[in-house]
C-alpha cells in the first residue's frame, strides 16, 4: 500500500509550499502565490525550450516565422514571461533580472512586500546545441515596499527568504529552499504538475568531481592552480578527481549538489571578479549548498555575507561539499599568510 499511497498521496510543490506555510502562521499565503507565479514562468520556459529546437528547425527561433514577425530570442521571452508572471501576482515590488540594466519597480497599486532577482534562462547560449539550461532566482522580503528601493535587494545572501532554481534538461527540475532544508521537485508533464522526487537533498560531505573551466587556467590565482593541480596530481596518493563541465551554471550546480564535489567560477587576471552575477546566480546556489550542508566560498568570505553594491556585481566562487570547499578556503588562507 505504501507504494500506492506514494502514486495518489502526490506531494506537489504547491502542497509542499502550504505545508511550510503552515510553519508560519503569521503569513498570509503571499510566499505561497509568490512561489505559484514563479513555477508557472518555469513551466512556461520549460515548454518552450523544449520545443526550441524544433521551432529552429522550422526556422521560428530566431528569424522571422512564418506570421513574417521577429521571432524573440528564448532568453528575452523567458525575461517577459517571468516579469509579467511576478508582477501580476501583487507580491513583488522590486525585481532585477539578468536581462533589465535596470531594477524594475513595480506599479504602486500592484505590490507586494518581496523583491525577487532571477535570470530568466541562465545558460541560453547553448539551448541551440540541446545542453540543460535554467531559470535562478533568489527572494528577499522589501522594508516596506511603499517605500521599495534599491537597498532592498542590495544585501548579502543570507538575508534571502528562499532560493532555487529551474533546469530545462531531459526532465525538468525544480530545486527549492525556503530555509528549512533544499527539496527537489520534477515536472510530470501529463499532470503539469512539479512532483516532490528530491525529498531534503544533502550534498555529500565530500565530492570525486572538480568543475572549471581549465581554458582560463593560465589566468589563475595561486590558491586556484594549487586546488586544480591538487585535484589532477594528488600528493596523498588518493585518486584524482574527475572534471566534469557542462558551461551551464544550474547543469553543474545540480550535478554537484545531487553527486558531491566542486563548482568553481574564480576570479583571473582578465576578470578579478570572476564571471557570475551575485544576486542571481551566486547568491541563489551559495543558499542552496549550505541549506544541503555544503558551502561557498569568493575567495576571500563566505559567499552569503557577501554585501553587494551594484544590482549586476560579479563575485568569484566556489561552491560545493563541504570538506572540498573547505580545502580552497585554507589555500587562499595560507596566500593571506604568506
Ligand atoms: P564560461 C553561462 O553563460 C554562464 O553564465 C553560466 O551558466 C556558466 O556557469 C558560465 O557562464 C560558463 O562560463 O566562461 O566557462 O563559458
Amino acid at each position: 500500500h505504501a507504494a500506492d499511497a506514494h502514486r495518489t498521496d502526490l506531494m506537489t510543490i504547491t502542497r509542499y509550499v502550504l505545508n511550510e506555510q503552515s510553519r508560519h502562521p503569521e503569513s498570509r499565503g503571499d510566499f505561497s502565490i509568490l512561489l505559484s507565479h514563479i513555477v508557472l514562468g518555469c513551466k512556461f520556459v520549460c515548454s518552450a525550450v523544449n520545443k526550441a529546437g524544433l521551432a529552429k528547425l522550422i526556422g521560428l527561433a530566431g528569424e522571422t516565422n512564418i506570421q513574417g514577425e521577429e521571432q524573440k530570442k528564448l532568453d528575452v521571452l523567458s525575461n517577459e514571461v517571468f516579469v509579467k508572471a511576478l508582477v501580476s501576482s501583487g507580491r513583488t515590488c522590486i525585481l532585477v533580472s539578468e536581462e533589465d540594466e535596470e531594477a524594475t519597480f513595480v506599479d504602486p497599486t500592484l505590490r507586494g512586500r518581496y523583491c525577487v532577482v532571477f535570470d530568466p534562462l541562465d545558460g541560453s547560449s547553448n539551448i541551440d546545441c540541446g545542453v540543460s539550461i535554467g531559470t535562478i532566482f533568489g527572494i528577499y522580503m522589501a522594508q516596506d515596499k511603499d517605500k521599495a528601493s534599491l537597498d532592498d535587494v542590495l544585501q548579502p545572501g543570507k538575508n534571502m527568504l528562499a532560493a532555487g532554481y529551474c533546469m530545462y534538461g531531459s526532465s525538468c527540475a525544480f530545486v527549492l529552499s525556503t530555509g528549512n532544508g533544499v527539496n527537489g521537485f520534477t515536472l510530470d508533464p501529463s499532470l503539469g504538475e512539479f512532483i516532490l522526487t528530491h525529498p531534503d537533498i544533502k550534498i555529500p560531505k565530500k565530492g570525486k568531481i572538480y568543475s572549471v573551466n581549465e581554458g582560463n587556467a593560465k589566468n589563475w590565482d595561486g590558491p586556484t592552480e594549487k586546488y586544480v593541480e591538487k585535484c589532477k596530481f594528488p600528493k596523498d596518493g588518493s585518486p584524482s578527481k574527475s572534471l566534469r563541465y557542462v558551461g551551464s551554471m544550474v547543469a553543474d550546480v545540480h550535478r554537484t549538489l545531487l553527486y558531491g564535489g566542486i563548482f568553481l567560477y574564480p576570479a583571473d587576471k582578465k576578470s578579478p571578479n570572476g564571471k557570475l552575477r551575485v544576486l542571481y546566480e551566486v547568491f541563489p546556489m551559495s543558499f542552496l549548498m549550505e541549506q544541503a550542508g555544503g558551502q561557498a566560498f569568493t575567495g576571500k568570505e563566505r559567499a552569503l555575507d557577501l554585501v553587494p553594491s551594484k544590482i549586476h556585481e560579479r563575485s568569484p566562487i566556489f561552491l560545493g561539499s563541504y570538506d572540498d570547499v573547505e580545502e580552497i578556503k585554507a589555500l587562499y588562507a595560507d596566500e593571506i599568510k604568506a
